[in-house]
């Protein structure tokens, strides 16, 4: 099981991150992006799933041409977690 960030731990670890934006009422962050057209939009989406996939942890997304919608959080852990400050910082590389 992976451990929920609480406190001071959460507060930390959201600090390292750039424009990601607590949701409120659940544990989760979200951040918007925004592309030049579809294509790279997807490419970009496409680089994400594969390191989704391959760390066994997954967005909540959405896509709409050149936007992409972006929620992460820990279903397991039931809020957020080092894995998706992991994967988020991963996005940031990206985009
Ligand atoms: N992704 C996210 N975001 N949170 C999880 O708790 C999670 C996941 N759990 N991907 C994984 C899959 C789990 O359901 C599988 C069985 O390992």
């Amino acid at each position: 099981m992976t451990a929920k960030l609480t406190g001071k731990a959460l507060t930390d670890a959201l600090a390292k991150l750039k424009g990601w934006k607590k949701v409120s009422g659940r544990g989760a962050i979200h951040k918007s992006f925004k592309f030049a057209d579809f294509n790279e939009a997807w490419g970009f989406m496409t680089r994400v799933a594969m390191a989704a996939e391959k760390a066994d942890h997954h967005p909540e997304w959405s896509n709409v041409y050149n936007k992409v919608e972006i929620t992460l959080s820990t279903h397991d852990a039931g809020g957020l977690s080092a894995k998706d400050i992991k994967l988020a910082q991963f996005i940031d590389g990206l985009a």
